[in-house]
């Protein structure tokens, strides 16, 4: 009996530590953070999901802290008569109250250009998410390979 409580008792051990890459800053929970590898290019997209759980809007103002890109810009993907294209959101990406925003590929993302090194993977790559009323926060993204989706074209 001892032995069964134990066993469960490390499995909510292991569980609880698949969920470290959550992060929490105010009202907003960030979670599956990636950034995408890359293959000879010197730009790659960063992905995440941020939910607003406040009663007020919030909005992702830029990111920083970058030390493996020159420039990094929050951007929408948006189709133009078939034709992919990528604007940057200077005003910032809002999250609006007692919602979610998904960053993902074919949508927002934040666009890393002018890398100084390949995004290798099994390497974290941190990154500073500044909002406009939560604040800033030091996160890491994990390193994964573009995989079940198309390749986005490129239009800067
Ligand atoms: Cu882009």
């Amino acid at each position: 009996m001892l032995k069964k409580i134990l066993i469960t008792l490390s499995l909510i051990t292991i569980s609880s530590s698949v969920l470290a890459y959550e992060y929490k800053i105010g009202k907003l929970e960030i979670d599956h953070l990636y950034i995408r590898v890359t293959t000879g290019t010197n730009v790659s997209a960063g992905f995440m999901t941020i939910e607003n759980e406040g009663d007020q809007p919030d909005k992702l103002l830029s990111v920083t802290n970058v030390s493996f890109a020159k420039q990094v810009e929050i951007h929408e993907t948006t189709m133009d008569n078939n034709v992919m294209k990528m604007r940057p959101l200077n005003q910032g990406l809002t999250i609006p109250a007692k919602s979610k925003v998904q960053l993902k590929p074919g949508s927002y993302h934040i666009m890393f250009m002018g890398l100084t090194e390949p995004i290798v993977k099994d390497k974290k790559y941190k990154a500073s998410l500044n909002f406009e009323q939560s604040g800033s926060i030091t996160i890491e993204f994990d390193a994964e390979e573009a995989k079940g989706y198309y390749q986005e074209k490129h239009k800067h």
